[in-house]
């Protein structure tokens, strides 16, 4: 391993870098598989237990952020190349090391599971909307101490969504083929909707044994019950239902086409008419794939425009930062509803309004490096209701790091391929400048960092 090149102690490099890691919590900072524990999830666990500085020695970064394992999305033809997947290739710089990436059979803590039915469930630190959610397992014979690439890693589950926000649908149902067991890593993909990326998580299991089975065959699920509409507005409504046993999926139809699949018991379905009359139905698709009835009809008015508008559009939610400069924040938020559509946002800054968008986000520049900065957001009806204020977000500007002309900058998690650092020469790092003692190729993950080794001075 190239750590021992350096000669270096973990426990040493854990030490002298342990002071810098703030970077974690005005990240993107969105969500990971709490059970059973993803990868990254179990290193910040286990730090409660075995300290900071052995957990990071076994994990590195993710330790404090466990839910940044981000990268662009599109797997498997794109996202994280093959042996930075379970890093994410270091979270768009927010982990910026790979130490995730690290392989062998006994590398990793396992959570036994049985084969079958298997409920993974997720824990939103911003629910972004999303497109869908989906499972790879390592393949029947996969080598445990190669680095994971997708030739090792086959689709299990796809868990469809509605575009809506991701907490409604916390926990997915995957099977786990019974030709399967022991050692085996699970990949977990939440694909964002509103952004151009995606969470990337790896499960480390131990298959025990044959748990529970797929239904049979021939049988169909249950019919879906109790389908409702409610939060109808001029152009869309929410259709919500019960949970039928053994249903992977539902289909909406609208007016007898089909306008959606969806994992969750609820659909969001827009661009209706105002005033208009539709009627709807849910059908259960079992995991053996047999379909059920079509649930009764459930009919559903929209709202005309003419209507007063006398009430306020719902606050804004879980407003957060997508990526923090010493200048400038990157502000995201969940949307807001109104019977009626709402116009616009309204984005305050320490109290005082900066901007009136469309969108929900507004990139705020111009800020002084290291301030701290609260954040509101309210939402405007069509006919000019207000919302109330969404819970105010704090966040701290980045400290200016001012790198003098003719030196390298030195980043974390940027090197595509080792790079080149000669004897003598000049490289800033986080603010501090430092010499090269020994020319060598650098890998740039953190145990190659200035400061945390003696190739630098
Ligand atoms: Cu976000």
């Amino acid at each position: 391993m190239k750590k021992n090149i350096l000669g270096l102690t973990m426990a040493t490099l854990a030490l002298s870098i342990g002071v810098g890691l703030t970077a974690a919590d005005e990240a993107m900072a969105h969500g990971y598989v709490e059970s059973p524990p993803a990868r990254g999830y179990q290193g910040s666990l286990d730090k409660n237990t075995m300290g900071w500085t052995q957990a990071y020695e076994m994990y590195g970064n993710v330790i404090t952020n466990p839910q940044s394992l981000e990268a662009p999305k599109g797997f498997p033809q794109a996202g994280p190349a093959d042996g930075r997947i379970a890093s994410a290739n270091g979270g768009l710089g927010q982990i910026s090391d790979f130490v995730l990436d690290n392989t062998g059979v006994n590398r990793w803590k396992k959570t036994d599971i049985k084969s079958g039915m298997n409920t993974f469930t997720w824990k939103y630190t911003a629910p972004h909307s999303t497109t869908k959610w989906h499972y790879y397992m390592t393949k029947q014979g996969w080598n445990p101490d190669q680095p994971l690439a997708r030739k090792d890693l086959e689709l299990i589950g796809t868990v469809a969504h509605d575009n809506s926000a991701a907490s409604n649908n916390l926990s997915h149902k995957i099977n786990v083929p019974t030709d399967r067991s022991g050692y085996n890593v699970i990949l977990a993909v939440w694909d964002v909707a509103d952004t151009p990326n995606a969470f990337y998580n790896v499960i480390d299991v131990n298959v025990k044994s044959n748990g529970e089975v797929l239904p049979p065959v021939e049988v169909a699920p249950e019919k879906p019950t109790n389908v409702k509409a409610s939060e109808v507005t001029t152009s869309s409504a929410k259709l919500t239902w019960n949970k039928v046993n053994d249903a992977k999926e539902y289909n909406v139809y609208r007016n007898n086409q089909k306008v959606g699949t969806v994992g969750a018991i609820q659909f969001n379905d827009s661009n209706l008419k105002e005033n208009t009359s539709y009627s709807y139905q849910v059908e259960a698709v079992g995991f053996n794939g047999k379909i059920s009835e079509k649930s009764n009809i459930v009919t559903v008015k929209t709202q005309s425009s003419e209507v007063e508008d006398n009430q306020k559009p719902t606050a804004p939610t879980s407003v957060h930062s997508m990526g923090t400069t010493d200048s400038s924040v990157d502000l995201m938020w969940g949307k807001s509803t109104h019977f009626l559509g709402v116009k616009h946002y309204e984005v305050y800054r320490d109290g005082k309004k900066v901007a009136t968008t469309e969108k929900t986000s507004f990139k705020d520049t111009a800020l002084k490096a290291n301030t701290k900065y609260t954040y509101t957001v309210k939402a405007i009806s069509l006919g000019g209701n207000a919302s109330d204020l969404s819970a105010p977000f704090v966040v701290t500007t980045k400290p200016k790091e001012e790198v003098p002309s003719g030196v390298r900058e030195w980043k974390l998690g940027t090197f595509s391929k080792p790079e080149l650092y000669t004897a003598g020469e000049k490289v800033q790092y986080k603010g501090k400048e430092y010499k090269v003692t020994i020319t060598h190729n650098n890998y740039g993950d953190i145990t190659w960092a200035p400061g945390a080794n003696s190739l630098f001075k």
